[in-house]
Parts: C-alpha cells; sequence; structure tokens
C-alpha cells in the first residue's frame, strides 16, 4: 500500500484531531528522515501508522491483544496508555500485512522506546514529540534539540515522560527506564 491507502485505512479508526496529529507526526518524520538520513517514506508510513488503534476503546483493545497472543506484564495491564502501540504493531502486521520489521519495531516502541533503538525507532518516537499539532509545556525545548541531535532529543524526551509520569504516580515501563538510562549513559555518562 501507498501511503495515500494508509491515509484511507486509518481515517475512520481516528477522530478527526488524532487523524490530523497521525498527518502532522507523519511529516515531522519525513523532516527528521531527511536530516538524519534515514528512509523518507518509510518514516512518513511509520508517521502515519503509528497510532492506528489509538481510539478503539480500551475494552476492545484488550479483546485484540488477546487475540493476536500479546501477554500482558503487570505493569502493562496498569498503563492502558501503552496498549496502542503494542497493539499497533500487531494489527499492522496481522490485518494490513505490513511485513517492515523497521516500521513494525518503530510502531511498537514509539511510546516507551527501547534499549538499542534503531534510527527509524528514535525518529518515530520524536517526530511523535515536536509534531506541528503539539503544544505541551517544554514543546520548543524538544524542537530545539530534535536540531541539535536525535540523542539530545531522545534525552529531553525520556525525562519530560518519566518525570511526568512519576509526577502523577504512574508506573513506568522497564523499556522507558532501559531506554532513559541507555542514552544517558551513553550521551551525558562524562
Ligand atoms: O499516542 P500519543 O498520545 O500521540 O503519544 P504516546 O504514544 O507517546 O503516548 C503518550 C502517553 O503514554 C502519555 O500519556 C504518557 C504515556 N506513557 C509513556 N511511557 C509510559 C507511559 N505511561 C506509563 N504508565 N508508563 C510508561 O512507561
Ligand atoms: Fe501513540
Ligand atoms: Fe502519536
Amino acid at each position: 500500500m501507498n501511503l495515500e491507502e494508509y491515509k484511507a485505512v486509518i481515517k475512520p479508526l481516528l477522530s478527526e484531531k488524532r487523524y490530523h496529529h497521525s498527518i502532522c507526526v507523519a511529516k515531522a518524520a519525513k523532516e527528521l528522515a531527511k536530516k538524519y538520513g534515514a528512509d523518507v517514506q518509510k518514516a512518513e508510513t511509520a508517521g502515519i501508522l503509528h497510532d492506528i488503534m489509538k481510539d478503539i476503546p480500551p475494552e476492545e483493545q484488550l479483546e485484540k491483544m488477546e487475540q493476536y497472543g500479546i501477554r500482558l506484564t503487570p505493569v502493562e495491564r496498569a498503563a492502558p496508555k501503552l496498549w496502542h502501540a503494542m497493539l499497533g504493531a500487531a494489527y499492522l502486521k496481522e490485518e494490513l500485512h505490513l511485513e517492515d520489521s523497521e516500521i513494525l519495531d518503530a510502531v511498537r516502541y514509539h511510546t516507551t522506546g527501547r534499549t538499542d533503538m534503531t534510527l527509524m525507532d528514535k525518529i518515530l518516537f520524536i517526530a511523535d514529540f515536536i509534531s506541528d499539532d503539539r503544544d505541551y509545556e517544554g514543546v520548543e525545548d524538544l524542537r530545539k534539540a530534535a536540531k541539535i541531535s536525535l540523542e539530545e532529543a531522545m534525552t529531553e524526551g525520556f525525562s519530560y515522560t518519566i518525570g511526568d509520569l512519576a509526577k502523577s504516580r504512574k508506573p513506568i515501563h522497564p523499556d522507558t527506564i532501559a531506554a532513559y538510562n541507555q542514552t544517558v549513559l551513553a550521551y551525558h555518562g562524562k
């Protein structure tokens, strides 16, 4: 399927706002891919598709995850916001027969991150933070960081998310912590 066909697939699955967000993330991913030397078309596709399951009601998300054999850890069960990423990747594979592992992994890890993130993982993760529709406090810091380096932006992004989660006493996924530690040790461990 091409980009226009994927847009047509997500349109009925998403709210107007989330559809707009997906278009904006695709644009940001395209720009980052150009800047940092990734496959531009794959980055754009990952951006369009990354939140494909986000607006499905939680109970239905659980049902579908069961259907695809996704087993949840206690932290994952307690964090419904993580479901759409795990489920999204499975849905793309099972229902849309998307086989590209770079895109599938980028979608799978776009919310938590993980250790040893690929260039595509990083691009989608950051694009989701800095897309034109984002207006949270601190977004300009992230946009600036993304101009300096992907690593700079990753550090900024993880710190923001982890701080936010801890403030509201939410569980933090081990992948998020591992990704944060790896980034900080590699680039800020002096
Ligand atoms: O789907 P989006 O809203 O575009 O963005 P996203 O997929 O990055 O989801 C962001 C939400 O996910 C935000 O509310 C924080 C939450 N989140 C991210 N990492 C973790 C997490 N929630 C928990 N409980 N644990 C995490 O490690
Ligand atoms: Fe998401
Ligand atoms: Fe998103």
